[in-house]
């Protein structure tokens, strides 16, 4: 893959960097390469002057920033919510507790700033219930709860309840389902749980901000069958974000829109519950259920235990059919995956974040791990042992069954066809220029953000990702999608590479369950009923959507930025018509 994309690199660039009012990425001196975690001053940049100190975002080491967009600015107003607050008086973000809820509870959920100490600053931010993740929120399945949601932060919100099927008045789709809930006002819903397993909630409303900011909590469903996932010693819920930092301020959003249009707010302190050191102790031989979340406003996560051997259980709303073990778990922006892991050797686990970056200045992947936290193994050992029931990969053929009615329809062709592009206007000359021949070499998922200040001067005004229906040529909210409740669609989705500098979209669709059937025609083997499919760039992925459940249903990018410029449809499932006898 690197040499490929190397060798495409290299003769367009050459050409076309003639153009550019830049020194050649060659002439740069490379630098260590810094983790995200640790960027580098901005004052140590080469070739930086006093003037580039007005861009307030970090770069990565031996990334140059481009001079022909030095001193510029996102055309939107810088806005921090908490800004000029006494962080004093605020009170301290509490850890996430477990609200146990049952069939006909209730439960406040009220939105707030709270104050959070992430890599010794403190910051005003958001939380539910004062905690950050907000309240992990269990419940059996088939449960219906009452959240009454409180808004007490300075923005319109509006809480959707991620992946769960429910009644699509409580779906918490502004514009769509419901208006948002104004600063100082309340919203009820009704939520149920018809699967198990684990969901998150977060806003609908300026995601780019509020989830950023700290606004996203958990749901675990839990089956009544009790064998429902092997054994384990501990369930674990991990939900993996990020957040963008320079020095010991956040970077401001945009009052009237996003920014980091292009590819989304990709954050450099990564955090996993919200903390940027996760720990963990268990004893030897310690099999634990991690959940996992990617409450990211962009970035994809390829997460794992320093080796340790993990064991792949189930996905966004279901089981796989069969368990199966992974060396690792790839998940984009709002997908979930539950995976096992044994711990069968006393010290110390990393879980990591191993990716390969892109530095589109010099046109070359590096390699990127990321520490995001240690499991400490102590050397006594756990029991109940359950290595026994660890090494085994059991099956499911109930999920098999389930889906079993659905089969015939894998191989039919597509009933909806979506391209997925990419429309700008108005971005700075350089960014167009240097875009232009980065066009020549697509990488098919962007891991990091190879590109900051292109990224952070692009706003949702000159940035319009697409969703197109390949037969009307219906573009985003005028895509007017009709099929009637019970009916099985066959969508299919194109991420055309063509266009101005693509990059990897995880689509969302509300309120269903689809299975991802095949990805550029080669059929899966191991199915799961999912909420949001990645389509790398370049990819064609089919997926079958089982359209049971009625009402108004948003589609859309999950990445924050994507969603803020325009990258959602609704598709409206219709109930059936009245004395139909269905
Ligand atoms: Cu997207």
């Amino acid at each position: 893959m690197t040499g490929r994309a190397r060798a495409m690199w290299t003769e367009p660039l050459a050409a076309v960097l003639l153009l550019l009012p830049v020194a050649s990425p060659a002439q740069q001196p490379s630098a260590p390469h810094a983790s995200p975690t640790n960027p580098a001053p901005m004052h140590d940049m080469p070739g930086m002057s006093e003037h580039a100190m007005v861009m307030p975002i970090p770069m990565p080491a031996g990334m140059p920033m481009m001079p022909g967009l030095v001193g510029l600015a996102p055309g939107v107003t810088p806005f921090l919510p908490g800004a000029g607050l006494d962080l004093a008086r605020l009170p301290a973000a509490k850890a996430s507790a477990v609200v146990r809820l049952k069939n006909g509870d209730t439960l406040d959920l009220t939105a707030t700033l709270v104050r959070r100490a992430i890599a010794g600053h403190a910051f005003a931010m958001y939380g539910y219930n004062g905690e950050v993740p907000g309240p992990l929120i269990r419940v059996p399945r088939n449960a219906t709860i009452v959240v009454r949601f409180h808004n007490r932060i300075d923005l319109p919100s509006a809480v959707h309840w991620h992946g769960v099927r429910l009644d699509n008045r409580s779906d918490g789709a502004p514009g769509v389902t419901q208006e948002p809930v104004a600063p100082g006002a309340d919203f009820i819903y009704r939520i149920h749980f018809p699967d198990a397993g684990i969901y998150w909630y977060h806003p609908h409303v300026r995601e780019d901000v509020e989830q950023a900011m700290g606004l996203y909590g958990a749901m675990l469903v839990d089956s009544p069958d009790s064998d429902y996932y092997p054994p384990a010693n501990r369930d674990a819920v991990l939900m993996l974000g990020d957040l963008l930092v320079n020095a010991d301020s956040l970077i401001p959003f945009g009052r009237e829109g996003p920014d980091f249009a292009l590819m989304g707010r990709v954050g450099n302190v990564l955090l996993v519950n919200g903390e940027p050191d996760y720990a963990l102790h268990v004893r030897r031989g310690e099999v634990v259920r991690f959940q996992l979340v990617n409450v990211s406003s962009s970035r994809t996560w390829n997460v794992s235990f320093g080796g340790a051997p993990m064991k792949l259980l189930a996905g966004d709303q279901s089981r796989f059919e069969r368990e199966e073990r992974v060396m690792s778990v790839v998940l984009a922006p709002a997908e979930r995956y539950v995976v096992e892991v044994r711990f069968d050797r006393a010290g110390r686990v990393p879980l990591v974040n191993a990716v390969q970056a892109i530095n589109h200045y010099q046109g070359e992947f590096v390699p990127e791990v990321d520490t995001l936290g240690m499991v400490t193994v102590d050397a006594a050992p756990v029991a109940p042992d359950y290595g026994r029931a660890f090494s085994t990969l059991g099956a499911h053929p109930d999920v098999s069954r389930d889906i079993d009615r659905y089969r015939g329809y894998f191989d039919r062709p597509p009933d909806k066809r979506l391209t997925l592009a990419l429309a700008t206007t108005a971005l700075p000359l350089a960014t167009v220029q240097f875009m232009s021949i980065d066009t020549a070499y697509y990488a098919p998922v962007e891991w990091v953000d190879g590109m900051p200040d292109m990224n952070w001067l692009s706003t949702s005004k000159q940035v319009r990702w697409v969703l197109r229906d390949d037969v009307t040529g219906k573009e985003n909210m005028d895509i007017d999608w009709h099929v009637s409740a019970g009916s099985v669609v066959k969508l299919r989705i194109f991420n055309d590479p063509t266009s101005f500098h693509p990059m990897q979209h995880p689509i969302h669709l509300h309120g269903q369950r689809m299975l991802v059937v095949a990805r550029d025609g080669v059929p899966s083997t191991n199915l799961v009923w999912k909420d949001t499919a990645l389509i790398p760039v370049g990819a064609t992925v089919d997926l079958l959507i089982d359209a049971s459940n009625p009402g108004a249903w948003m589609l859309h990018c999950h990445i924050a930025e994507h969603l803020g410029s325009g990258m959602m449809a609704v598709l409206h499932v219709d109930p059936p018509a009245q004395g139909s006898g269905r």
